[in-house]
């Protein structure tokens, strides 16, 4: 199998920008999230991201982004498959949690669904 390295900048197919800045020794990993889309109004802010991976060629991997724009929380968990070609893509699943107000609220707290990410490449300007 060939290496993936979370290091760097990626998309995913919502459009959403991820920059994982450091990875240290022990696979815990930092950086920032920017997501494309948030259904409402409140202004979209970049976000931490904190996570670990595994140390291996095709590392599994969670994070979490803690939007500073609202209550809520989200997780991805995942791993990071490369082929043939050094074409790298992350596979993962997430859940997001929005804030209740109470306990019989709980169960509508929490969205699940899956992001794919590939590398983000600089166009020309
Ligand atoms: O939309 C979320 C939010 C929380 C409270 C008001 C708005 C925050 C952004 C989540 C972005 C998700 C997607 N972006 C991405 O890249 S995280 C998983 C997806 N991948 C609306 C009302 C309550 C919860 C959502 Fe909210």
């Amino acid at each position: 199998a060939q290496k993936c390295n979370l290091l760097g900048q990626w998309k995913n197919t919502l459009g959403s920008n991820m920059t994982i800045e450091s990875v240290s020794q022990n696979g815990e990993f930092t950086g920032t999230y920017f997501t494309a889309v948030s259904l409402t109004n409140s202004t979209i802010l970049k976000s931490p991201l904190t996570g670990y991976q595994k140390i291996s060629e095709q590392p599994t991997f969670g994070f979490t982004v803690n939007w500073t724009f609202s209550d809520s929380i989200t997780v991805w968990a995942g791993q990071c498959f490369g082929n043939e070609k050094g074409k790298e893509i992350l596979l993962t699943t997430w859940l997001l949690r929005s804030s209740q107000k109470t306990e019989q609220d709980n169960w509508i707290g929490t969205r699940v669904g899956a992001d794919t990410f590939t590398r983000l490449t600089k166009s020309k300007s």
